[in-house]
């Protein structure tokens, strides 16, 4: 058996209350290295053809080798499902205790199947596992729930659970942990709760059975000392995701009044430096010394959690100016349980419906108490937030009028943070993310606004497939945090070392980028399994970035090229071994081992 995984499997079944263990097979472990890479072949091999609001999906838990190891940013794990949001595979990576105790308590995955009767949640203590009863939890937020959870279980369990959003199914809630992790945009809060499932509560007393602890041990202490020593340490450690405010506003592609603009007249009072005046607290993963949880005050006085994304989404993408109610927002969506990143580009759907006259409630940009009424009437899914409580994409889809020329969202999900009018190597790779638009498998912003920010080069389709496998590939199946690589500069050498710390066995970047490669193929096949008109036009941005130029900053002028969009667009699929619709090749499948993928989607 391979070392360093705990090799086995943990599958719940709700609806009977049956659980077992099964073995993490090592062709699994060798294929797919953990994480996203077991969720997806788990998905693919057990998910097909269902809703996801129904019984008869599951949640996928997953950490991968590197997960829990006393190694830097180490307590990260995946949740994947198929997404009620998108209908395709979605995934989320969320840093918790939960993962560290998963671990140690023996699983490397959990899979959770079926639906409880009654709201239930799952205590998983070492090789104890109960499904308790949780109609005590059951409608409470997600602080409340935790400090329930803690009170009864310690302050030291791992706790991943969903807010009433989730219990409401609502497609654009996540999964939260210590009141300020966050993970599962695509709708698995909605999925926890479509199986009457608020939490998971996880204790782990046992050791991962790694090849060599000692050069383990000796690795991730060097590890840690090399990130305290980088340059940007300081700064990061002040600011955290926040110092890329105020680079987006200088660089025209801060999301602004619902992604129409990339710069913000009051982007100085919700900086990084404007949030530095208000810190009270930092917190994060654990394992991590580079703690980027900013906590401050919102204006109710409660503390909040804040991060790049958050405070672009809530802050100029609604016209919002003050850096403590942005907080309070924050704070709400926290506690509902409801992803930052999908509300904020909600609630600015909703106000430029409201401006354009198209819904007859009036709600201004930057207004509070409106955005503050609407986070409750999302979560609960009545009254206007019912329009745009499945995302922006059915929103645009039952308002009509032409809204789903600026419903800000690729595949169904709702992009980040970053306005891509002048940025066409982002806007690709919000394209092309396998989970719909998200950043995390490809931030190519900053390489792309210092290398010939405007071009549409084949250079750039290379650089966003390199980008990539290291981070949607590698990063999301190892399972471990990619901010040190990515903000401190930490030594990308390092991660092959400690891999074959744990497991034994020596593996290249190419072995690992053959891994990726696979990843994606299997995900990109479940799109077109489970939605058999997927292809090409799924890949595309909205028309507002190609159809609506900046008014200001200094790339004012600027949209994209349609054409040569497209153009990169085939550079990539012919790169990924895709056809031109952006299915993959019977020949690229045959060529990963995924033959019975090209049996199925090409037969
Ligand atoms: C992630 C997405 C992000 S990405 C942010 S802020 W970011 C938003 N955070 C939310 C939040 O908070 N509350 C809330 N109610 N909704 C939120 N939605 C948004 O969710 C997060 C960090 C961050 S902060 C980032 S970039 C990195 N992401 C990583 C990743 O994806 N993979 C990886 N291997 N390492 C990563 N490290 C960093 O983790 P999703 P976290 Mg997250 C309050 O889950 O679904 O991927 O969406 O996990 O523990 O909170 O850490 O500027
Ligand atoms: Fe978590 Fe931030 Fe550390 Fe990454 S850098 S593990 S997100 S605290």
């Amino acid at each position: 058996m391979m070392k360093g995984y705990a090799g086995k499997m943990l599958r719940v079944d709700l609806s009977n209350g049956r659980i077992s263990t099964e073995e993490v097979p090592d062709a699994m472990k060798s294929n797919f290295l953990g994480g996203r890479g077991f969720a997806i072949k788990l998905l693919w091999d057990e998910v097909k053809h269902i809703e996801p609001l129904s019984e008869e999906n599951k949640i996928i838990f997953s950490t991968g080798p590197l997960t829990g190891q006393s190694l830097p940013s180490s307590g990260k794990m995946v949740i994947a499902s198929k997404s009620p949001l998108t209908g395709g595979y979605g995934d989320g990576n969320i840093g918790t205790m939960a993962s560290v105790h998963l671990r140690k308590a023996g699983y490397d995955v959990v899979v959770v199947e079926g639906k409880s009767e009654k709201p239930c949640y799952l205590l998983i203590e070492d090789e104890n596992v109960k499904i308790v009863d949780a109609s005590e939890l059951w409608g409470k937020n997600t602080f409340e729930a935790q400090d329930l959870l803690e009170k009864k279980h310690g302050r030291n369990a791992g706790i991943l659970l969903i807010g009433p959003a989730g219990e409401n199914r609502i497609p654009i809630s996540l999964v939260i942990s210590q009141k300020g992790r966050a993970g599962g945009r695509p709708g698995l809060g909605a999925v926890m709760g479509s199986k009457n499932l608020k939490a998971l509560v996880i204790k782990g007393t046992g050791s991962i059975p790694n090849f060599d602890d000692e050069k383990l041990k000796e690795l991730g202490k060097r590890g840690y000392e090399e990130i305290k020593s980088k340059e940007n340490y300081d700064f990061w450690v002040r600011q955290g995701t926040m110092q890329a405010f105020d680079w987006c506003n200088e660089n025209t592609c801060l999301p602004t009044y619902n992604f129409r603009e990339g710069v913000f007249d009051s982007s100085k009072e919700l900086d990084g430096y404007a949030l530095e005046k208000f810190k009270v607290d930092r917190k994060g993963c654990p394992l991590c010394n580079m703690q980027c949880g900013n906590i401050i005050k919102d204006s109710s006085d409660h503390p909040s959690e804040l991060d790049y994304e958050n405070v672009g989404m809530l802050g100029p993408n609604i016209g919002m100016r003050n850096l403590p109610e942005v907080a309070l927002l924050n704070r709400m969506a926290d506690e509902w349980g409801l992803d930052t990143i999908s509300l904020g580009s909600s609630i600015g759907f909703l106000m430029e419906a409201s401006e354009k006259g198209l819904i007859p409630e009036k709600i201004g940009w930057g207004d509070f108490e409106a955005a503050r009424k609407l986070i409750v009437s999302i979560g609960k899914g009545e009254g206007l937030g019912q329009l745009v409580s499945h995302g922006v994409r059915n929103a645009s889809e039952t308002l009509g009028k032409g809204s789903h020329r600026w419903a800000m969202h690729v595949k169904g999900l709702e992009i980040s943070a970053y306005n891509c009018h002048a940025c066409p190597g982002m806007a690709l790779s919000f394209g092309t993310s396998p989970i719909g638009a998200s950043h995390k498998d490809a931030w190519i912003i900053a390489w792309e606004i210092s290398n010939d920010r405007l071009s549409y080069s084949k250079e750039k389709v290379e650089k966003l497939i390199e980008f990539q496998r290291i981070r949607g590939g590698f990063f999301e199946s190892a399972t471990v945090c990619r901010l040190p690589w990515v903000e401190v500069n930490f030594g990308i050498h390092w991660y092959p070392e400690y891999l074959e710390a744990i497991t034994g066995k020596k593996m290249s970047w190419e072995d690992l980028y053959k891994i990726g490669d696979r990843i994606y193929h299997l995900i990109r096949a479940y799109w077109k399994r489970e939605i058999p008109r997927f292809g090409r036009i799924w890949d595309v941005p909205p028309d507002r970035w190609f159809e609506e130029p900046l008014s200001r900053g200094k790339m004012k002028g600027i949209k994209l090229d349609r054409e040569k969009y497209d153009h990169m667009l085939s550079w990539y699929y012919e790169r990924r071994g895709w056809d031109e619709n952006g299915i993959p090749t019977k020949e690229t499948l045959d060529h990963f081992g995924l033959k019975d993928a090209s049996e199925e989607i090409i037969g």
